[in-house]
């Protein structure tokens, strides 16, 4: 048979880890494989920058404009709200949506900088849960090395090791932890096997969830 059921639905499929450890390079790569399978998928990436919500966070991020720490994290998991209800529209009709950052990012590094870390999760509550959230894992000063890093607010090697700590205590039995330190082709080959296996599960009818499940 074909897998597929009149639940059948697409996969969200969520890349996360620190700044500089490969997520657009390999949310690329898991694109042009998909599309190459004939499987409907999309690149979606948060802060999505081309919403008036995301054009405040830009300008935050590239230190034009200062914010309060509880603002911009708010306005972070308002640009998550905001897109939503197109996210399920999406999935409910079959497209697979591979996502570079995403709630995890939002109280990774909202409570690196010292805020309460369930305030910073209660926001997420009721944002659809992925099924599959791809940890990148490298050491931070390895990340740093990597074409170095900007000009961006975070890019800051002793604070990037705040965050590699404070997505610790976020795993759930959705994630897979990635050796990130290893050559492009052979962590793009271990990602399509396990988006391969998530999309199956989806295509039968594994029904969405919500944060944080
Ligand atoms: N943020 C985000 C929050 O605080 N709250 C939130 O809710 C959200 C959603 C912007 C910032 O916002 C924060 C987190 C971020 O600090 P962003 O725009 O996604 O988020 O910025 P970055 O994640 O920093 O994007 P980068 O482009 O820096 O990192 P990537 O996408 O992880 O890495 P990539 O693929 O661009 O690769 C970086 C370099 O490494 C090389 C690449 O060629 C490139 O030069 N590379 C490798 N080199 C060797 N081996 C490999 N395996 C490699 N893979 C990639
Ligand atoms: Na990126």
């Amino acid at each position: 048979s074909s897998g597929a059921n009149s639940d059948s639905r697409g996969a969200l499929v969520v890349l996360e880890g620190l700044d500089r450890c490969g997520k657009t390079t390999q949310s690329g790569r898991l694109l042009t494989y998909l599309e190459g399978l004939g499987h409907p998928a999309e690149l979606w990436r948060f802060p999505d920058r081309s919403t008036s919500v995301g054009q405040m966070i830009s300008s935050y991020l590239s230190n034009q404009s200062q914010l309060d720490d509880h603002t911009v994290h708010l306005l972070f998991s308002a640009n998550r709200w905001e897109k939503r209800s197109l996210m399920e529209t999406k999935l409910k009709s079959g497209t697979t949506l591979i996502v570079d950052r995403y709630s995890y990012s939002g109280v990774a590094f909202s409570s690196a900088k010292g805020l309460d870390f369930e305030w910073c999760k209660a926001p997420e509550i009721g944002l659809l849960a992925p099924d599959v959230v791809l940890y990148l894992n490298i050491p931070p000063e390895k990340a740093a090395e990597r074409g170095g890093y900007g000009g961006e607010r975070y890019e800051k090697l002793e604070f990037q090791r705040k965050v590699a700590q404070s997505y610790q205590n976020l795993h759930d039995a959705s994630w897979k932890i990635i050796d990130a330190s290893r050559p492009v082709e052979d962590i793009e080959k271990q990602l399509q096997e396990i988006v391969s296996d998530c999309i199956k599960t989806c295509q039968k009818g594994k029904p969405l969830s919500f944060l944080w499940s």
